[in-house]
């Protein structure tokens, strides 16, 4: 580990907005244990039964609206505040607490509860309020074609090419709170740790990217993140 860093990139993932009261995915009380995955993460679902799709994500709002960041989301912000380097937030969440936390240079690779792209014409629309199959596109008023911009399984991710370049250039990767079992954000601390950075994870448990993590800092990401960010900030 060195001992000063420029460029810092942050891989988050479900476990960063736990404590935020947000349910993660893959533990007992999980998501998608209420819900079969085929069901409503994938492209086929959606345009099999866009509304039931569609419902899923409408009914997680109220509950996204109230959730309020935690310190492990404050703690990034303060290291973006105050330590001299570049930090960046890949996050494969689509809440927004980093967003109400004040962090900047958030990308949301899989995509966000508060947006719709309309498949007629791309145009993104911010949607706090519910959508269906009958919302009608802003730009080329056509209904029925505003899907939530959320990346399903079988789609390719957002923010790609901001992403190749950070993975490319970052010297310190931080992973915080995710399974690392979803493909491609599973393999960025491959490629992080092929260009150099050191490599950070933070998990209440080992996860299956082990290997390639240099420093594992096991705990809730509440409490420990604070921690690390007090001791950079030294
Ligand atoms: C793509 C949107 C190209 C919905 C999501 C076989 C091998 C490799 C890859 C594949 C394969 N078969 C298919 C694929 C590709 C597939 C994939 O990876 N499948 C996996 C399941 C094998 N990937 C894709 O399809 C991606 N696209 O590859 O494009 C392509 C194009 C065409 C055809 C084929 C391929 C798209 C992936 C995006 C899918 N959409 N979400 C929604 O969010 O509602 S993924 C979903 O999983 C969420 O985005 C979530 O963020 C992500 C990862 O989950 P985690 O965030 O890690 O959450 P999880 O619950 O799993 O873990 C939480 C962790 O936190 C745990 O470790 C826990 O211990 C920890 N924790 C809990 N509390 C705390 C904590 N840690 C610290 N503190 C705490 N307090």
């Amino acid at each position: 580990m060195r001992d000063r860093y420029r460029k810092i990139v942050f891989l988050t993932g479900a476990g960063i907005s736990a404590e935020s009261g947000l349910a993660t995915f893959r533990q007992e009380n999980g998501l998608w244990n209420n819900h079969r995955v085929e069901d409503v993460a994938t492209i086929e679902a959606y345009e099999k039964n866009p509304d039931y799709v569609h419902n899923f994500y409408n009914q997680m709002k109220p509950e996204l609206w109230k959730a309020q960041p935690n310190p492990a989301h404050l703690a990034i912000t303060r290291l973006q505040q105050n330590y001299p380097a570049e930090v960046h937030i890949i996050t494969q969440n689509i809440d927004t607490l980093h967003e109400k936390a004040n962090s900047k240079n958030i990308h949301h690779i899989h995509g966000q509860i508060n947006q719709a792209v309309c498949l007629n014409c791309g145009q993104i629309m911010e949607t706090w309020g519910e959508v269906t199959s009958e919302t009608v596109c802003p730009q080329c008023h056509v209904s029925s074609m505003m899907k939530p911009n959320i990346v399903f399984f079988g789609e390719n991710l957002l923010c790609m090419d901001i992403v190749d370049e950070l993975l490319h250039h970052a010297d310190l990767f931080i992973s915080v709170g995710t399974s690392g079992v979803v493909f491609p954000a599973a393999g960025f601390v491959q490629t992080a740790k092929y260009y150099g950075a050191d490599t950070i994870e933070f998990n209440m448990e080992p996860t299956s990217n082990n290997f390639y993590f240099d420093k594992h800092i096991m705990g809730k990401a509440g409490l420990t993140l604070p921690r690390f960010v007090d001791d950079l900030l030294q």
